[in-house]
């Protein structure tokens, strides 16, 4: 059976195995059966209702990555809500955005910041705000304490909303991604069937779940397998590393890669009963899978996605993982170049978004005439449908899985004083892939790196501020006066040293 409130699909496999292990913390603190993950999941739903959340309403959710965080995520699907995930490192100001666009019923955020999301949520019209720390307690985890364990899973059509996700353009402000119920299961079935994922899996799952990768990818295709995960609050190498012999799966960004390729104590050995590793959010460079491939004997498996479209293609399970390529689409997804090779990547399938919310312009902007989804990505494609990334369309710097717009620190720069235009790149990076760099000319004399780094840090998030600030005289330009950024990558290309694979 398919269709409608993927909750659904979650239940019926947490049914079947109400008393295997669906998760349980590194540490050993928390154990949950797929049982006590169905009746948390209930609690939850009823403590939303009973806070007002009705289906349709979004529910922001800004917390620390715990076990009640999943709890959360699967009763606001399962009360038909739309859950709007944000990344733990977001300042007010930009949590500030997120929460007047999506203009949610209800937001979930640490206890250390209830008052400064009170305050956005009284300007906002937000119905309650209600907390979780990053041990899984708070005035959120109380009240589903007191609820009933059952409830009755909301219907909702496979069109309807289940996520809100935001990801920020090239131009203007973040725009959130509306993604059906459709998406998600089309992807997840797909995924599982691929990737081979049986209830005789373990998942190591260090990703954080604010972002399509660690809550769609992982967790959906978890849930809906029935696999076990062992979980992990964040990325701890040698943490996972110790728990890895009793695991089967992993999905990490690069990062995750070469972190366990510089801890010696990372062998064949750790890998032994591993039977996939798949990386993807970001570039994976060829000298990690063949170091990867020397170390443990696996060759990891590299996809790509979207957070618009979820996953869109994948090396095969069989047959050869290609370093530098990102596989086949998934079936019934198509992926096309119009014109020459490489070209712009365009997308079609059940696992493209809906559009981008109360955007009907920017969601036009986005798509062809014939409905295609255009990710800005460039790529080509081989005569047998493999497709390889070998840039982008969009100037957009991957730090560390994590989306850096320049053109969002550009315009903070810019308006600091003593600064008078800057530029924003991303330049190879031992740890990260890219690591953001911003290169400036100063009005006299420019402020001390510290103090332009202490600036932005008050309004942009840690990841996104520039890990090297640059003086110049005046900016490469072309002909027609546009800044040439790729001129300014070749010039700072050393600035973090080169890919250091163990
Ligand atoms: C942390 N820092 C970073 C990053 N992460 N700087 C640049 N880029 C980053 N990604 C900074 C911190 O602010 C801090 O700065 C210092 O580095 C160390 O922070 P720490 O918290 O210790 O770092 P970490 O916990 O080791 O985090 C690194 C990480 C993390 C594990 C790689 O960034 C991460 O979990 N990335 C995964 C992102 C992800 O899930 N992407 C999926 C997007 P300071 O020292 O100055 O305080 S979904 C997607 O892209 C699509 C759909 C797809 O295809 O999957
Ligand atoms: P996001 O907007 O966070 O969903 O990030 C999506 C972007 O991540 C894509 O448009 C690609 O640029 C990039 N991406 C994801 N997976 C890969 C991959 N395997 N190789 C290269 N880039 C990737």
């Amino acid at each position: 059976m398919s269709g409608g409130n993927l909750y659904l699909r979650f239940e019926q496999a947490f049914a079947a195995h109400a008393e295997r292990i669906a998760i349980r913390t590194a540490d050993g603190r928390e154990c949950l059966t797929f049982g006590e993950l169905a009746r948390g999941a209930a609690r939850y739903a009823n403590a939303l209702a009973a806070l007002g959340v009705t289906p349709g309403d979004r529910v922001t959710v800004q917390v620390e990555k715990s076990v009640a965080n999943v709890l959360l995520y699967l009763a606001v699907m399962k009360a038909g809500a739309v859950y709007q995930p944000l990344n733990t490192a977001y300042t007010a100001a930009e949590v500030s955005h997120f929460v007047e666009d999506a203009q949610p019923k209800l937001i979930v955020c640490d206890p250390s910041r209830q008052a400064m999301m009170r305050a956005l949520a009284d300007a906002a019209k937000v119905f309650a705000v209600v907390n979780l720390n990053a041990e899984g307690n708070g005035s959120l985890a109380t009240m589903a304490a007191t609820m009933d364990d059952r409830h009755e899973t909301v219907t909702r059509d496979g069109d309807d909303l289940a996520g809100l996700l935001y990801t920020s353009g090239t131009t203007g402000r973040s725009k959130g991604a509306m993604i059906t119920h459709a998406n998600l299961e089309s992807n997840a079935r797909a995924l599982v069937d691929l990737w081979r994922m049986t209830p005789d899996d373990t998942l190591l799952h260090a990703l954080p779940v604010f972002h399509v990768h660690g809550l769609y990818v992982a967790l959906n295709t978890a849930f809906l397998s029935a696999a076990s995960i062992i979980w992990f609050n964040k990325l701890d190498t040698k943490a996972m590393i110790a728990a890895m012999p009793r695991a089967t799966l992993m999905m990490g960004v690069p990062t995750f890669y070469t972190r366990l390729l510089s801890e010696p104590s990372f062998t064949r050995e750790t890998a032994r009963n591993m039977r996939l590793f798949i990386s993807g959010s970001a570039p994976l460079l060829a000298e990690t899978h063949t170091a990867f491939a020397q170390r443990t004997g696996h060759a990891i498996l590299e996809r790509y996605g979207m957070t618009e479209t979820g996953m869109i293609a994948s090396n095969p399970y069989d047959g050869a993982r290609l370093a530098g390529t990102v596989g086949f689409a998934l079936p019934d997804v198509s992926v096309r170049v119009r014109g020459e090779q490489p070209g712009v990547l365009e997308v079609k399938g059940p696992n493209v978004f809906k559009g981008y919310w109360r955007m009907p312009e920017k969601t036009r902007e986005d798509f062809t005439p014939d409905r295609w989804f255009i990710t800005g990505d460039v790529g080509s494609i081989d005569v047998e449908g493999r497709v390889s990334i070998v840039g982008r369309a969009k100037d957009l710097i991957i730090s560390g899985g994590f989306n850096v717009y320049p053109r969002e620190i550009e315009e903070v720069l810019d308006a600091l004083p003593g600064i008078c235009e800057s530029a924003v790149i991303g330049v190879p990076h031992p740890d990260f892939g890219e690591g953001v760099v911003a290169v400036v000319t100063a009005e006299a004399k420019l402020p001390p790196e510290a103090e332009i780094v202490s600036a932005l840090s008050s309004s942009l998030a840690k990841f996104k501020v520039p890990k090297r600030i640059f003086e110049v005289a005046e900016l490469p330009r072309n002909a027609i006066g546009k800044v040439q950024k790729a001129e300014l990558r070749k010039r700072y290309a050393g600035t973090f040293g080169s890919p250091i694979i163990v």
